[in-house]
């Protein structure tokens, strides 16, 4: 099929104005009855075309005429009916399967068929599963939705909007009613049918409305949903707080599922999570889990006005809701917990992520031109690289500037399908500043260069600090544009004091934007006693990649006394990258001492936060340190980060690690406050360190902190340490594990994803092993991403095998995993992204069986497309 083009957008032809969903709920079959009134574009002359794929036609009316073979056509895809008129009602009734979805999407069964409930995904284009609809994000509609099903079976009903009425049928059968005030497009449709727990809480919003706040589960899990519900009445006060925004039906319902293509779903009133992002308690959570869960609840809770009030106009327009929503996350998560620890995960993962994408042949714009699979295009780019841009643009206005940018948006296009026009022009208009030249960034693809180099003229007393930006050409675009690049920047003395900023005659703070939207820029600052230190992109200001000949002293001097948390952390990082390259290069050893030295004089200041230790004791990952390389060997790679990481705990020496260790563990609290998960991951990173210098020693204490562990967070920890060292104790942690949470499924996707990450040859065959579990299953996402996904995504020395066996298997699953669920089939293939760049004979294996599984008959159109983009 050709790609659907932004350049091609056209209003809908017709629109719906009210909805009135009749269903009739069943395992194996659901009829859905739907009756749309639909209003036409006078403007426009096409007869009326709806989305419906898949559906068994019961029945079919317009006006209460019932139409005839004739009168309209159904290919399987699109529904074309000539009679229709303006103002016409049309009435349909159709039939799915839900038990037999394993796509997940539209209306499935989630769990076994005895005891499972039922649930609705729609985003981006479900609800066509469900019945016939102009199912596109611009035409918002008021549904009115009427469930009707076995009370035994499915005595918990819900649908999104208020509860407009429930009672009783004959034959012990029951129906709910749902009314959403609120107009929304097919994509924000959801129902929940089965037998589910709740826990819920009265909550008033900051304007006075009085709602309840229910999170429903299966009954077995309902205890550990208080986290949950805690996260969320932060994140809506958060809300009120910031941007002034308030919840608006009497009810927010939110579900958790096992079986979930993503992480969550904003649906209007109704939210559906992964139970991996909404369950969480000590025993089965590790601190990084809670945070996730915070988070991933507050960016679903923030969608109601970012994405649901103000919508899209297309899904070019995706990074609008998805950007913007992450940037809010982003803000709210940084106020709940550490700002400087949650922008290094933000960066790590932009890096890990994002910067990759960006640098191949899956490389996209922020607002895509073209797509073909929609699903395809939730990606790191939409939203991470996203996010970078909305905050660019909120840094570029300040806090109240963007605040009233914020308002105006919303004022002008509240209960609209929007642009990224319209967001920049409210942004611009509330501030009268012209922000159109960030446009820019949302159509150009691939992460800018931005070279920095100082020069310092000590008879003037002038530092002149010359930026060049440059764009290397993606696919599809072969001249890059210079951006607008934000830089945040301080100079710091040799004192490691930071110094006035003295530019264009403005005195003078000692940090600064200077904003380069050329090739080519200087700035001169003067009054500069000696030469400087320049502490540039402070805060990770924009997503480029710095390059700056800093020696390694000025790193140290920075890793030591840069106030900015993340630059500091930055510094260490271009430091032990630095030394990687050296080590590997010429085996010169000054950058690698100069790193070493800085972190032994951080490790023994008590001032210090251990968490920001630990993050600074830990050097670059795999993924980034190859991203810089043009011939990647990730064995090779793998080897000598292990070989960087030796020197350093060399460097701060056996006895230091373990009196650390032992202080650190001296603490047994559980508790969530950031100084106990700041120590836990302190001692993590110090016993992963005194694993490579002493291994007895280190396995004995993991092995002691795994039996020991008052949560998970201490037990994953030691185990990691175990099964990668391939420890003596590893066997019977793992067995321990595996029986201890054999009724948990996201503590078992985590056995199965520790040793999946084993490193170098052994993970093939473990995989293999691990495939033939009793528990494993290609069907439920979560398990299939556990160990699959962890093998090939995260564990590059383990999937990048010279024999291609680790591509063999992928590619072999993935073909299985495409006639379940083309979605996680699509998304589990972007880790052959990259292949281009490996050492030949990986090379030639990656290219081989890439190959051959785009030779496969009958590949889903999602698989298909990633495997013809990551081929070329
Ligand atoms: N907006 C949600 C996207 C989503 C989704 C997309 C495609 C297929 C399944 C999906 N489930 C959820 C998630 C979010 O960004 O909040
Ligand atoms: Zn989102």
């Amino acid at each position: 099929a050709d790609p659907i083009r932004l350049s091609d957008y056209r209003k809908p032809a017709w629109t719906v104005a009210t909805v009135e969903l009749d269903v009739d709920l069943g395992i194996d079959a659901s009829e859905i009855a739907a009756r749309l009134t639909l209003h036409r574009d006078p403007a426009q002359a096409s007869p009326l075309r709806l989305n419906g794929e898949g559906l068994e036609l019961l029945s079919i009316s317009v006006d209460g005429q019932p139409l005839a073979p004739a009168d309209y056509r159904y290919d399987g895809s699109t529904l074309e009916i000539g009679a229709a008129r303006d103002g016409s009602v049309l009435e349909t009734r159709v039939r799915v399967r839900p038990a037999a979805n394993t796509a997940l999407e539209g209306l499935y069964l989630s769990g076994p068929r005895e005891t499972g409930f039922l649930l609705t995904q729609c985003e981006a284009e479900g609800f066509r599963h469900i019945t016939f609809f102009p199912d596109r994000p611009d035409v918002l509609a008021r549904f009115t939705v009427t469930l009707k099903a076995d009370r035994e079976r499915f005595p918990v009903l819900l649908a999104g909007g208020n509860p407009a009425g429930a009672g009783e049928l004959p034959d012990g059968r029951h129906w709910a009613r749902f009314v959403d005030p609120h107009p929304k497009p097919s994509y924000l449709f959801a129902l929940v049918a089965g037998r589910l727990e709740n826990i819920e809480r009265d909550y008033v919003t900051g304007d006075g409305r009085k709602l309840k706040l229910v999170i429903w589960s299966e009954a077995n899990v309902i205890d550990r949903c208080h986290y949950a519900l805690d996260a969320l009445e932060r994140s809506m006060r958060w809300d009120e707080r910031t941007y002034g925004r308030h919840y608006d039906l009497d009810v927010f319902h939110v579900v958790a599922t096992h079986d979930f293509n993503m992480g969550a779903m904003e649906n209007k009133g109704l939210n559906i999570f992964n139970a991996k992002y909404l369950l969480a308690d000590p025993d089965s959570s590790t601190d990084d889990e809670y945070r996730a869960v915070e988070a991933v609840v507050a960016h679903e809770y923030f969608h109601n006005w970012t994405g649901n009030r103000v919508t899209c106009r297309d899904w070019f327009q995706l990074s609008l809701k998805e950007g913007l929503t992450v940037f809010r996350e982003q803000q709210f998560s940084a106020e709940m917990n550490s700002p400087s620890l949650k922008r290094i995960e933000d960066v790590s993962l932009l890096r890990r992520a994002q910067f990759p994408e960006d640098a191949g042949p899956l490389a996209h714009p922020v607002r895509p031109q073209e797509y073909r699979e929609i699903n395809n295009f939730y990606t790191a780019t939409v939203y991470e690289k996203g996010s970078e841009l909305v905050r660019m643009l909120a840094g570029r206005l300040g806090t109240s500037g963007f605040r009233r940018g914020m308002d105006l948006y919303f004022e002008r296009h509240d209960g609209q399908a929007a642009t990224i026009e319209d967001f920049l022009s409210a942004l611009g208009d509330a501030n009268d500043i012209d922000l159109t030249t960030y446009l820019a960034w949302y159509a150009q693809s691939g992460t800018p260069r931005l070279h920095a180099k100082g020069l310092y003229d000590a008879h003037k007393r002038e530092y002149t600090l010359t930026l060049s930006q440059q764009t290397h050409a993606t696919a599809g675009q072969p001249h890059k544009q210079p951006l607008p690049i934000p830089v945040k920047l301080s100079l710091f003395g040799y004192d490691g004091k930071a110094l006035p900023l003295h530019l264009d005659g403005h005195a003078a703070e000692t940090e600064k934007v200077v904003v380069v939207d050329q090739a080519t820029q200087s700035f001169v600052f003067r009054n500069v006693a000696s030469a400087p230190v320049p502490s540039l992109l402070r805060g990770f200001s924009a997503p480029v990649v710095l390059e700056c000949d800093y020696t390694p002293a000025e790193l140290a001097l920075l890793v030591t006394h840069d106030i900015d948390g993340f630059n500091r952390w930055e510094a260490g990082q271009q430091l032990a990258t630095l030394a990687f390259e050296n080590l590997r290069s010429t085996g010169d050893t000054a950058a690698c001492s100069a790193w070493c030295e800085a972190l032994s004089a951080l490790f023994h200041n008590p001032a210090i936060d251990d968490a920001l230790l630990a993050d600074l004791m830990t050097p670059p990952g795999e993924i980034e340190f190859a991203d810089r390389q043009s011939e990647v060997d990730p064995a090779k790679i793998h080897a000598q980060r292990q070989a960087l990481q030796h020197r350093l705990a060399q460097h701060l020496g056996a006895t230091a690690l373990l009196d650390r260790y032992q202080a650190l563990a001296a603490h047994t609290s559980q508790a969530l406050d950031a100084d106990s998960q700041a120590r836990r991951r302190l001692k993590r990173r110090v016993l992963e360190l005194l694993a490579l210098l002493d291994a007895d020693q280190a396995h004995a204490l993991a092995a002691h902190q795994y039996q020991n562990a008052p949560g998970m967070t201490d037990r994953l920890a030691a185990l990691g340490v175990l099964v990668r060292d391939r420890a003596p104790q590893a066997a019977a942690a793992l067995a321990d594990f595996r029986q201890r949470y054999a009724d948990n499924p996201l503590a078992l996707d985590k056995w199965f994803s520790v040793q999946a990450q084993i490193p170098g040859e052994p993970a093939l065959a473990t995989v293999m092993a691990l495939e033939n579990d009793a528990s494993f299953t290609l069907k439920n996402p979560n398990r299939a991403r556990a160990l699959l996904g962890a093998f090939a995504s995260t564990n590059p020395s383990g999937f990048h095998r010279v024999d291609g066996q680790g591509y063999r298997l992928l590619a072999e699953r993935l073909a299985q995993l495409d006639a379940l669920n083309p979605q996680i089939a699509a998304r589990l293939a972007t880790a052959f992204n990259g292949w281009q760049r490996l050492e030949p004979i990986r090379r030639e294996a990656a290219r081989a069986a890439l190959k051959e599984l785009a030779q496969r008959e009958g590949l889903s159109p999602n698989l298909s497309e990633i495997v013809a983009n990551v081929l070329q």
